[in-house]
């Protein structure tokens, strides 16, 4: 009696946990997404932005977080977890992303583009679309580009006019070979390093200079211990709003969709607001007591730093014609 009392009230309790499960909405899906930029920075507010447009228009299937500050990591590491899928998304910067995606390394030759609005033109055309490919290849699905303006040399003791001054600096590098051939081009020693370990490095002498955006010389702080910020402008780098491959072919096209726009209308509202933030940290650490020189001779550089592509083409003639396609596209 007892028995056949409890077997039916298992069967009672499996029934209704049935209806339970059958009437809940979907689990949402926690996306983790990296960023090595303040809350502040137009970035972080792009990618926060991103992540609320996705989880309204999901109706909370999806439900992104931000971890800003480079919490999650340094940024090779980063990339490395996007692909394998323990993090589902980050604003991964191409030149870091040179050792993986061999195909982007074409984007941190110095001088490639001649301008923001060349490579904004540029990426989000046909030859956008190759990268695209090139990065889905090693498992990251790129959905929009952001910009991250010029970068340029600072360092702690002098203006750098021409590449003479660079002699003998100790520079700190992102992670890619291609810039430590930029460095040595100019008479300078190469130190990849962490963005995190910058700030410490140049303030203890370890290093004397870096390069950089106006944007994160400012909200990094290294304009108190590096003071001399020269325009070189030897880089515009292109940057994604990347998700993992992995988490990608999760969602159904529905989602797919909705994620896809979301990370454009970030992509729109970075670019706007890094044209305002560029100029609002120039002002900033000028009026902080940076010194900024106006490189007057650029070509010099360009010259300079033409051995950085005779090697890589030679090391890459595939690449070749991507490196010729970009800059046809730019003659005028
Ligand atoms: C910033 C860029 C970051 C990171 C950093 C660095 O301008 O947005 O993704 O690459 O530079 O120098 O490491």
């Amino acid at each position: 009696m007892r028995h056949t009392r409890l077997a039916r009230f298992a069967q009672l309790s499996a029934v209704a946990a049935t209806v339970a499960l059958a009437s809940a909405p979907a689990m949402a899906e926690q996306w983790r997404g990296w960023n090595v930029h303040p809350p502040e920075y137009p970035n972080s507010v792009a990618l926060d932005s991103f992540a609320a447009e996705v989880a309204e228009k999901t109706e909370g299937r999806i439900e992104p977080k931000v971890y800003h500050n480079g919490v999650l990591g340094a940024q090779p590491d980063a990339i490395e977890q996007a692909r394998n899928g323990a993090l589902n998304f980050g604003n991964f910067n191409m030149g870091p992303m040179g050792p993986i995606v061999p195909e982007t390394n074409v984007l941190s030759l110095p001088f490639l583009f001649n301008s923001e609005q060349d490579m904004y033109r540029l990426m989000d055309g046909e030859i956008g679309d190759k990268f695209e490919a090139a990065l889905a290849e090693k498992g990251l699905v790129a959905l929009s580009w952001f910009g991250s303006g010029a970068r340029s040399l600072y360092n702690t003791d002098h203006p750098i006019e021409t590449p003479d001054d660079v002699k003998g600096l100790k520079v700190r590098v992102m992670n890619n070979d291609l810039y430590v051939d930029m460095i040595d081009a100019l008479g300078g020693n190469a130190t990849p390093m962490a963005y995190s370990e910058v700030y410490q490095s140049l303030k203890t002498g370890v290093i004397d200079g870096a390069e950089n955006n106006f944007p994160s010389y400012d909200s990094s702080g290294h304009f108190e211990v590096a003071g001399f910020y020269s325009n070189t402008d030897h880089l515009i780098l292109p940057e994604c709003l990347c998700v993992s491959k992995a988490s990608w072919e999760e969602l159904p096209e529905e989602d797919q969709q909705i994620v896809r726009e979301a990370a454009e209308n970030a992509a729109q509202e970075q670019r706007e607001l890094w044209a305002e933030g560029s100029r609002a940290s120039r002002d900033a650490v000028t009026e902080a007591g940076a010194q900024i020189n106006d490189v007057a001779d650029k070509a010099a550089f360009l010259q300079a730093m033409q051995p950085v592509y005779d090697d890589f083409l030679a090391q890459h003639p595939d690449l070749e014609p991507l490196v010729e396609e970009i800059q046809a596209a730019q003659a005028n």
